[in-house]
């Protein structure tokens, strides 16, 4: 309220009358001051809203819930108004480009923007916390007993019996996706009238706005990297196919076709490490370690794991976390209250109060995620001196890479030196191809679900994929990419998309997918800035002030630039590519081929 009041005030003394106003296009002055009103009062409501929903995330009632959904559509509204008086200073004469990128960030800023019709606001505002929470709530069953979500995604990784796995899998997405459908329909229609009137064709035009191109472009961009990985991503899904038809026989997983989603270690098939154990090659395949075996032998617990996560940023020179930090986080789940699991990272004060939110378990994937999770952190208090609006990536893909590409460090050599493994312990070169496979697994796995689970809402949003074809189009896309079928047969009363966090969530995607390969971009530079001159996937750049120097230069651009600048700026390249990425890997995929001869590959 009391920022509707302040703008209008602004407005009013900014120009003489509305007549005037509609006559006489803004001055660039005005735009400016328009700008930093807009700054201010978006970084003040932050920091209660960002409260509002931390306390919900951590403690889901109806009562939060609503609290929630209040802040967040006082954000919407306030968003949804200076969005549209943005796309009117845009025709101000004489902007400079920077006035030109922050009108153009404050225009694209709401990931679910609002018609002005009066309620639309609160109504979408209402789904969407209410979709979040419901899969915050949500249970799957096991032995035919209830089981939370943190415990069923690591049930996933370690359980090989297919009966149980395919309980876990059906009931999951049974209980959370399919109850969502409704809700979900009316927020896409309700976020599409909002992006319409801010001048988008749809949300996901919206969405691939924001990469300094055009959404057509951007669309072009992830098909073109794609492309680039796809060879690889068919030699490892051909390889591990025949590696789950040996351990399950025919009956389970058949020698040709796609692949059973749920046999790959993971809930949504997205990251296939956990069945390390069924595809390790012959004889190298013993890596002689697994990371989350080391850290329970060790007798880590989850506040230890981040302790380590916050050495590594510490050995590169980022100053310690705040004690804030561990008063405030909430690392493991609480035992007497519904919370949201999904890992995430928050700075509440658009400063030094940041944060994580995790259901840690002592295992190597929550590991790698803590290390995620602090990238965001660091990244978020580097740049914390900008204004409002450039308080962000370069984009959103380089926030979501920083994390993943410090744990591309976590490499034997690296785990020797923080005690975890024993020096005798470290796989010689023999191991390589066991050591890229696991890794691969991860890595390489991921890429067609990173891709595809925006070119499911992309058509969802566009109206190519309407109602009545939600699960079909979803089932269609997982097999298309990743060569993926449910366990049983799907219809149109289900809803698998909101079995994923991030559909719920509303959550966009293709940053995920950016990521995978831009991690190997930055990796790939800090490697050759610390002069490592061995394979590249021994390399690690644990304690190296120099390449800390450079990253820390990246991070504290935060949005103020194109991303092409920062990635130059860290890489000397200003291109996304998966070329860092195949290079990694090229060792691999020679290997895979070789295995693969004879064999039928694709599905
Ligand atoms: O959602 C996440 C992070 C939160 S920013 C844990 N990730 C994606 C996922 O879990 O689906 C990281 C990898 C991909
Ligand atoms: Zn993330």
């Amino acid at each position: 309220m009391k920022i509707a009041v302040s703008l209008a005030a602004l407005a009013a003394a900014l120009l003489p009358s509305p007549a005037f106003a509609q006559q006489v296009a803004p001055t660039a002055a005005q735009a400016e001051a328009f700008l930093g009103e807009a700054e201010r009062a978006m970084f003040d409501h932050s920091l209660i809203a960002g409260r509002a929903e931390w306390i919900n995330a951590t403690y889901i009632t109806d009562d939060t819930d609503a609290v929630s959904a209040y802040f967040g559509s006082i954000r919407t509204k306030m968003n949804v108004d200076y969005a549209l008086d943005a796309a009117k200073f845009m025709a101000a004469p004489g902007l400079s480009e920077e006035t030109k990128r922050r009108l153009t960030l404050l225009r694209t800023a709401l990931t679910l923007p609002a018609p002005t019709t009066q309620g639309a606001a609160e109504e979408l505002n209402a789904l969407s916390t209410r979709l979040q929470s419901a899969y915050g709530k949500g249970r799957g069953t096991l032995r035919g007993q209830p089981i939370n979500g943190s415990d069923i995604e690591a049930e996933m990784g370690t359980d090989r019996n297919p009966e149980e796995l395919k309980e876990m899998w059906v009931s999951w997405h049974d209980n959370v996706g399919a109850p969502m459908r409704g809700d979900y329909a009316k927020l896409v229609s309700i976020a599409n009238a909002g992006a319409k009137e801010l001048g988008f064709a749809d949300t996901g035009a919206m969405w691939r706005s924001k990469y300094d191109m055009t959404p057509q472009q951007f669309a072009a961009l992830t098909d073109k990297i794609w492309n680039e990985v796809k060879p690889l991503y068919e030699e490892l899904h051909c390889y591990t196919r025949t590696k789950l038809n040996e351990k399950y026989g025919d009956s389970v997983q058949p020698k040709t076709g796609p692949i059973r989603a749920d046999l790959l270690g993971n809930m949504w098939a997205q990251e296939w490490g956990n069945i390390y154990d069924i595809v390790a090659p012959q004889g190298a395949g013993d890596l002689g370690y697994d990371i989350g075996d080391l850290l329970q032998a060790k007798g880590y617990d989850p506040i230890r794991m981040v302790k380590a996560g916050e050495g590594f940023y510490s050995s590169l020179g980022f100053a310690p976390l705040p004690q804030s930090f561990w008063d405030r986080s909430q690392i493991v789940k609480p035992r007497d209250r519904e919370v949201i699991c999904h890992a995430s990272a928050w700075n509440l004060d658009n400063k030094n109060d940041i944060r994580i939110k995790m259901c840690t378990k002592v295992n190597g994937d929550d590991f790698v995620t803590i290390h995620h999770e602090l990238g965001h952190n660091y990244y978020q208090r580097a740049y914390q001196n900008h204004g409002y609006l450039y308080l962000d990536g370069a984009n959103d893909g380089f926030h979501e890479a920083i994390g993943d590409f410090v744990a591309l460090s976590i490499t034997p050599d690296y785990l020797v030196k923080i005690g975890l493994l024993d020096p005798a312990k470290v796989p010689g070169p023999e191991k390589d191809i066991g050591l890229l496979l696991r890794q691969a697994m991860d890595k390489v796995a991921f890429l067609p679900f990173g891709l595809l689970i925006d070119k499911w809402r992309w058509g969802v949003f566009d109206g190519s994929i309407p109602e009545s074809r939600y699960e079909q189009a979803w089932t269609d896309l997982r097999r298309q990419y990743q060569g993926i079928v449910p366990p049983v047969a799907r219809d149109e009363t289900k809803f698998d998309a909101g079995a994923k966090y991030h559909i719920p969530g509303n959550t966009p995607y293709a940053r995920y997918f950016l990521a995978r390969v831009l991690q190997f971009q930055f990796y790939e530079a800090a490697c050759r800035q610390a002069g490592w001159t061995g394979p590249l996937h021994r390399c690690s750049f644990y304690g190296n002030k120099a390449v800390g120097a450079k990253l820390d230069a990246m991070l504290e651009m935060g949005a103020s630039k194109p991303w092409p600048d920062a990635l130059q700026a860290f890489t000397g390249s200003r291109e996304m590519s998966g070329r860092a990425l195949t290079a990694y890997f090229a060792p691999l995929q020679k290997w895979l081929e070789q295995q693969n001869k004879g064999k039928s590959c694709g599905w």
